[in-house]
């Protein structure tokens, strides 16, 4: 069924009833990273959180890979942003606040911002869970003439919440989730993420969302395993931050990274494909594993989507559609949606 002839089913609720008061501290996970290490690691297939590819050094090399002449991703959304910010703006309300969650350096959003008037005063709160990410984003925002940042250490489900119960009378919300950080989702989680988005949301607000559209497979090899060794690096000082935070001894010339395009689950993975046998140990969390030659710790997903699952996803979950940008070379979608 395609979205413009599903049902309109009102999934509104008043924000009272499930947001918690705002308690102007919020707790960056309910679980510690030891505790997700633990469970992912010591699990097969074996993984770790793509959450904490971000600490410092991660951050400034995911910064090197959006410069990577193989990474289409954010040169195709700045681009998109910088051709259509006036016209999202003007669909998302001239007023309306605006929440980020995962700002990255927060360039993108500053690329949107510049299409509002300078006059106009604008409240901008950015949701993350690595602090780092959040100072440098926060730094670059407060140069835009007319903006007032918050910055939030935060999942983005809480974040949300956070700010939009502190909205102001009459004020609406702009929510933008770009870079295809939903891509980071398998289905039914990302599904249930963009109902909590909606469930914190008011009829009428709206979100600004980038997916990453499936394209041929050499080009995502390309994206995800770059000549230069960049997402190599990205991927490995995973366990370098293992190392160093939970005590791990990791090897890291004994781990490959490895881009895989997941053709059924339209995904790229990233791994770290151990090259012999042998046991690692991660004090921190309390574990101690044994790895084959051959097998992998999976570190990341990146769902690739098909326009059309893009539109009836956000209608599932209490979205219309209402404006969207495709560059077409790059194979990149920006979507802005009202909650309905
Ligand atoms: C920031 C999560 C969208 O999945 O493309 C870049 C992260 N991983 N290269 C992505 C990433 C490998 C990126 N996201």
């Amino acid at each position: 069924m395609s979205p413009a002839t599903m049902p309109l089913v009102d999934a509104e609720k008043p924000p009272s009833a499930e947001a918690p008061m705002a308690s102007g501290h919020d707790v960056p996970a309910p679980v510690s990273f030891a505790d997700d290490v633990r469970r992912l690691l010591g699990a097969r297939p074996r993984r770790l959180p793509a959450h904490a590819l971000y600490d410092a050094l991660g951050s400034a090399l995911f910064d090197a890979i959006c410069h990577l002449p193989w990474y289409p991703i954010t040169r195709a959304e700045t681009a998109l942003l910088r051709a259509h910010r006036r016209a999202i703006l003007e669909a998302a309300g001239r007023r309306a606040r605006i929440v980020e969650l995962g700002p990255g350096n927060g360039e993108k959003l500053a690329t949107l911002l510049h299409g509002s008037p300078t006059s106009a005063a604008r409240d901008v709160h950015l949701v993350d869970v690595s602090a780092t990410a959040l100072d440098a984003a926060t730094a670059r925002l407060r140069r835009v003439p007319g903006v007032q940042v918050s910055a939030h250490v935060a999942r983005y489900e809480s974040g949300l919440r956070e700010v939009a119960a502190a909205r102001r009378d009459g004020e609406t919300l702009l929510v933008c989730f770009l870079g295809s950080n939903i891509g980071n989702f398998d289905p039914p989680d990302a599904d249930m993420l963009l109902r909590q988005m909606r469930a914190a949301l008011r009829r009428g607000d709206t979100m600004l969302i980038g997916s990453d559209l499936v394209k041929p497979r050499e080009q995502l090899h390309a994206a995800y395993d770059d000549p230069l060794g960049v997402t190599a690096a990205f991927n490995r000082n995973l366990l370098v931050r293992l190392n160093r935070e939970l005590g791990a001894d990791f090897a890291l010339d004994v781990f490959a990274h490895e881009a895989r395009w997941n053709e059924a689950a339209r995904r790229m993975e990233m791994h770290l494909v151990s090259q012999r046998d042998q046991c690692v140990s991660v004090p921190g969390a309390g574990l101690a594993i044994d790895l084959a030659a051959g097998e992998t710790i999976w570190t990341e997903s990146s769902y690739k989507y098909r326009p059309l699952d893009v539109a009836e996803g956000l209608w599932q979950a209490g979205f219309a559609p209402v404006g969207a940008w495709q560059d077409d070379e790059a194979k990149f979608l920006l979507t802005l949606a009202a909650a309905r």
